[in-house]
C-alpha cells in the first residue's frame, strides 16, 4: 500500500465507518487514480474512454495508455466495440442549458450536451460515429483538424449529402495522429447555437514530461437578448461567454495537486479571439489544433491568444498553492451579462449617476431568483461620483448556489469574483487535495444511491 492509498483510507475513516459499506468500485482508486479518471456522465456512473471492458487487448502492445482528459462541466462519450472498432453515438438536438444560476438559453448540442461529450480515443484506433439528427434543420458532422478520407469530412454537398431531420449518417475512419481536435457541424449557424465538442487522440507513445492532470476548455460565446433564451446567431457582438458551456461561477474549478504538472487543451469555436491568461504561474504551449509542437518551440508565457478554430494546449508546473484564475482577458468576456435581468426595464438615461439608473442597476441586481450579495463597500458619496457604478452591483456572490466539492474551502464570497469566461486552477496541498477528492467520492456515491432508489 503506497502512501497516497494509505492516506486515502485515513481520510475516509474520517467520513465514518458507512463510507465502507460502499462497495468495493469507491476502494478501487487512489485519489490520484480518481482525478485521472474521466468525467461521470449525468447518470454519475464512470465511463473510461477505454471502455467499461478496459483497455483494447487486441491492441498492439507498444501503445500506452494516455491519462484521460476531463472535460469539466461536460460528460464523456462512452463507445461500443464492434469488431475492432469504437462505436460512438451522437444525437444532434435542441436542449435547455443553464449557462449561469439566473440564465437558461435554447442552444443546440448532442446527446442533451452543449458542448457535446468528449470523445476520446487513441491513436491507431479506427473510429466509427454514428450521427443521428434530431434537429430541425439538416446537418453535418465535420472532424476538425482530423486527416481522413473526403468521404468522412462532413461538407455538406462537397463530401456528402446533408443529413436530414429524422435521419442517420456513419462515419468511419482512422485516427492516424494524436492531438486535440473537435467535432463539430459544418454549417456557420449551427456552430453559434453550440454543435461542437472536443475529440481527443492520445498518443501512441506518452509525452515527456508526464502530465499529472489534463483538462479540456471549450470557448463558445452567445447573443442572448434580455428577454430572450434563444441565441442571436446573426449578432457580431456578445453578451454571454462560458467555458465548456458556463460562465462563472458555474464553471468547476479544476484540481491540482501542488507539485503537479498541469495540461490543460483549450479549443475555440465563436467569432472572437480569446487570450487565455493564468495567474501566478507560466505555462508554456506543448501543442496546437495539428498535435505536439517539439520542445524547441517552448517558451514561457502566462497568456495565450487561442484564436478561432484554433486549439491550444499548454502545460505547467502547479507550484504555488492557491485559487488562480484561468480567464479570457478581454474584459467583456469576464463579465455576465447584467442587462439580461433589466428584463422590460432599461436604463433610459446616458447619466448613469442619476439617481433613477442607479436605482435600476441596485433593482436589476436584487431581480435575481437567489441569494445573493454585494459584497464589496461602496462609498458614502458613491452617487455623486461621475461614473459610478461599474462593478458595484455586478459583483454577486452566490457561493451556495454554485457549491460542489471542487468549491469546498474556498473563501467566502469567492464567487463575487467569478464572472463570465472565467474559471481557476486550484493547486491544493495532499491534505486539502484529498479531502476534496473524497468529497467527490461521497457526492459520487450519493447520487448513485439516489439513482438506484429512484429506479
Ligand atoms: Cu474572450
Amino acid at each position: 500500500m503506497n502512501g497516497a492509498r494509505r492516506k486515502f483510507f485515513q481520510d475516509a475513516a474520517v467520513f465514518g465507518a458507512g463510507l465502507f459499506s460502499l462497495g468495493d468500485s469507491l476502494r478501487a482508486e487512489t485519489p490520484e487514480e480518481a482525478a485521472q479518471s474521466p468525467r461521470e456522465n449525468e447518470s454519475g456512473r464512470h465511463h473510461s474512454p477505454y471502455g467499461s471492458r478496459g483497455p483494447r487487448k487486441a491492441a498492439a502492445p507498444a501503445r500506452e495508455q494516455g491519462l484521460p482528459m476531463v472535460t469539466p462541466d461536460v460528460a464523456d462519450l462512452t463507445y461500443e466495440m464492434d469488431a475492432g472498432v469504437k462505436v460512438f453515438r451522437l444525437v444532434a438536438q435542441p436542449l435547455k442549458k443553464k449557462i449561469v444560476p439566473f440564465k437558461t438559453i435554447d442552444a443546440w448540442g448532442y446527446n442533451g450536451s452543449c458542448p457535446g461529450p468528449t470523445i476520446q480515443v487513441q491513436q491507431g484506433d479506427r473510429v466509427r460515429v454514428v450521427l443521428e439528427n434530431r434537429l430541425p434543420e439538416s446537418t453535418s458532422m465535420h472532424w476538425h483538424g482530423l486527416e481522413l478520407p473526403i468521404e468522412q469530412d462532413g461538407v455538406p454537398y462537397i463530401s456528402q449529402k446533408p443529413v436530414a431531420p429524422g435521419e442517420k449518417y456513419v462515419y468511419e475512419f482512422t485516427v492516424h495522429q494524436e492531438g486535440t481536435f473537435f467535432y463539430h457541424a459544418h454549417s456557420a449557424m449551427q456552430e453559434m447555437m453550440g454543435l461542437i465538442g472536443f475529440f481527443v487522440a492520445h498518443p501512441e507513445r506518452n509525452f515527456k514530461p508526464h502530465a499529472d492532470h489534463d483538462y479540456g476548455l471549450i470557448l463558445q460565446e452567445w447573443a442572448v437578448l434580455p428577454n430572450n433564451s434563444v441565441p442571436n446567431t446573426a449578432s457580431m457582438e456578445f453578451n454571454w461567454l462560458t467555458f465548456n458551456g458556463v460562465s462563472a461561477p458555474m464553471t468547476t474549478p479544476l484540481l491540482a495537486r501542488l507539485g503537479s504538472r498541469v495540461r490543460l487543451r483549450i479549443v475555440n469555436l465563436g467569432m472572437d479571439h480569446h487570450p487565455i491568461h493564468l495567474h501566478g504561474h507560466q505555462f508554456v504551449v506543448t501543442g496546437t489544433e495539428g498535435g505536439r509542437a517539439p520542445e524547441s518551440t517552448w517558451y514561457s508565457m502566462n497568456t495565450v491568444l487561442v484564436g478561432v478554430a484554433q486549439a491550444r494546449v499548454v502545460e505547467f508546473e502547479a507550484k504555488y498553492p492557491g485559487a488562480w484564475m484561468i480567464h479570457c482577458h478581454l474584459p467583456h468576456h469576464m463579465m455576465n451579462s447584467m442587462m439580461d435581468l433589466l428584463r422590460d426595464r432599461q436604463i433610459q438615461t446616458a447619466d448613469q449617476t442619476e439617481a433613477r439608473a442607479m436605482g435600476q442597476m441596485e433593482s436589476l441586481a436584487k431581480s435575481v431568483p437567489f441569494e445573493h450579495v454585494h459584497p464589496s463597500p461602496i462609498a458614502a458619496n458613491a452617487a455623486s461620483v461621475r461614473g459610478f457604478p461599474q462593478d458595484a452591483f455586478q459583483e454577486m456572490a452566490m457561493d451556495e448556489v454554485v457549491e460542489k466539492p471542487e468549491t469546498y474551502g474556498l473563501p467566502k464570497n469567492w464567487s463575487a469574483g467569478m464572472m463570465g469566461m472565467m474559471t481557476m486552477v486550484r493547486v491544493l496541498p495532499d491534505k486539502e487535495y484529498d479531502a476534496i477528492m473524497m468529497k467527490k467520492k461521497m457526492a459520487n456515491v450519493l447520487a448513485n444511491e439516489k439513482r438506484d432508489v429512484n429506479s
